[in-house]
């Protein structure tokens, strides 16, 4: 099966898809939780004198200073997966009946239909990132991906190597905001997909970023710019990074992964159900609860080996799949 949108992102790597989303009904619900999350966040580590002041502020204002509060793993919090290497009984993590309702959305569904056919599962590849302007994060954070830029990758290289190898997934991202050239939208390069899986290596906080990836600087970049209710589909080859932001505002985002049913997640034990099948009659999870359950039962596993998920880097031992040697 192929049709022009499936066609358009094999070719090119990448697709913006105009007004799917209507950010009032499909939108705004994440950003009230998230809103939530930092309420409590506030009422947990403020100083006590500053707690009622801090709660009036608006979500921005909010965010901004829970993040100057030193809070171990902040953007746990605001992310729907778990500690990559530090899981724990109480570990906390955004698994909200919004988030739930945006990963079903019928929208959203109807979109990845045309690329991945009709049985399609969701895939625990999920970020959320709320990105402040960069002149006001902290040193460490400005190369982290998810507060700072997101450097050069593919994303089929955050999977295990079974779901390197095996899985045909999309991602879908999605903007809160207006995303542009100014405030930090990714870039990618036209057609580079083709080149099939290359050799990441592991960037300064344990990150995936690709091998040799200053060659890419010097190429022809596509601005992946999207208004609010457009969604921005990437290949998983599509090599991509973001720029920094360098607005006066926030850029905030969420990243959602899909993958033909039946094949490796490449996060196992993380969740990984149908959200759309024309074969099966009934999907077995129907309903936020259920989708909460598997994450806590997802936790369970990884207690013991104490991290969700590793990152096989260097993606191949040997340098045939380097970018330096095939460009
Ligand atoms: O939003 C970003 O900074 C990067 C997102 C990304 O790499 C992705 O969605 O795959
Ligand atoms: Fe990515």
């Amino acid at each position: 099966m192929t049709n022009s949108l499936q066609k358009k992102l094999h070719e090119n790597g990448y697709l913006i898809v105009k007004n799917v989303l209507n950010f009032n009904i499909d939108l705004k619900p994440i950003l009230n939780d998230m809103e939530f999350v930092m309420d409590c966040l506030i009422q947990k580590y403020a100083k006590k004198r500053e707690i009622k002041k801090v709660l009036n502020l608006d979500f921005k204002k909010k965010y901004s200073y829970i993040s100057k509060l030193n809070i171990y793993d902040l953007d746990q919090y605001f992310n729907t997966r778990l500690p990559r290497d530090h899981v724990k009984r109480d570990s906390d993590y955004f698994a909200t009946q919004s988030l739930w309702n945006l990963i079903t959305n019928k929208k959203i569904l109807d979109v990845v239909e045309k690329i991945l056919g009709k049985e399609i599962m969701s895939n625990p590849v999920q970020n959320t990132r709320i990105k402040q302007p960069e002149k006001k994060l902290p040193e460490g954070s400005i190369h982290d991906g998810l507060s700072g830029r997101t450097p050069w990758h593919q994303d089929a290289a955050v999977l295990n190597s079974r779901g390197q190898k095996l899985t045909d997934m999309v991602t879908v991202w999605i903007p809160f905001t207006k995303t542009t050239k100014k405030n930090g939208c990714m870039i990618t390069v036209k057609k580079i997909n083709k080149m099939g899986l290359l050799n990441h290596v592991s960037g300064y906080r344990g990150q995936v970023e690709l091998k040799n990836s200053k060659l890419l600087d010097d190429m022809e970049h596509i601005y992946l710019e999207a208004n609010v209710g457009d969604v921005i589909l990437l290949h998983k080859h599509s090599i991509h990074c973001s720029l920094p932001n360098r607005s006066n505002d926030f850029r905030i985002s969420a990243d959602l992964r899909y993958n033909v049913a039946g094949q490796p997640s490449g996060r196992e034990p993380l969740p990984n159900f149908y959200v759309r099948s024309k074969n099966k009659k009934n999907l077995k999870v129907q309903n936020f609860k259920q989708w909460l359950s598997l994450w806590e039962k997802a936790k369970e596993k990884c207690i013991p080996r104490k991290y969700a998920f590793k990152y096989p880097l260097p993606t191949y031992k040997n340098n045939k799949r380097d970018l330096s040697n095939l460009v």
